[in-house]
């Protein structure tokens, strides 16, 4: 079959589009602490594909959270999808935060740095643009005295 370039571009795409998933769904994770050591906040509720739970740390220097993908993935955009429950200020607390992605713990670079505030209930999305995105890990970390409270974190990748 004859193609043309649009088509075949096009075609190409939709091949993309189709083989990116959220690796994250499932995937083991931790997090700095866990608010109250309250298992309904544990760092798996990020990727239990539920918008009704998240993760929360306590109130402390740098919370972090970090997920194990489980091999090296292409990784395509990270979405981020804050807290929806609360007072307006706790949306605000994710703020100052830093993306980082690596092959390895230990070999984490930044994709993206995310000053915020975010609002209650907001829609984060990230691509990493200049670091190599050949990764097996996702963190995230506010660089601040602060709670990480976010109800769900997707890695799109292939
Ligand atoms: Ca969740």
């Amino acid at each position: 079959m004859h193609c043309s370039p649009e088509m075949e571009y096009s075609a190409y795409f939709k091949t993309l589009i189709k083989n990116v998933k959220d690796v994250a769904y499932g995937k083991s994770a931790k997090q700095s602490s866990v608010f109250r050591n309250l298992t309904v906040h544990i760092a798996s509720r990020a990727v239990d594909g539920d918008l009704k739970t998240w993760i929360q740390t306590e109130h402390e220097d740098m919370p972090f959270w970090i997920v194990d993908l489980d091999k090296i993935y292409k990784i395509k955009r990270i979405d981020i999808f804050n807290i929806k429950k609360g007072h307006r200020s706790s949306g605000n607390r994710l703020h100052d935060l830093d993306i980082t992605v690596g092959p390895t713990e230990n070999e984490m670079k930044l994709c993206a740095h995310y000053v915020g505030p975010a609002n209650l209930g907001e829609h984060l999305v990230f691509e990493c643009l200049h670091v190599d995105t050949h990764v097996r890990y996702v963190k995230l970390m506010i660089k601040d005295k602060e709670i990480l409270h976010v109800v769900e974190v997707k890695v799109y990748a292939w």
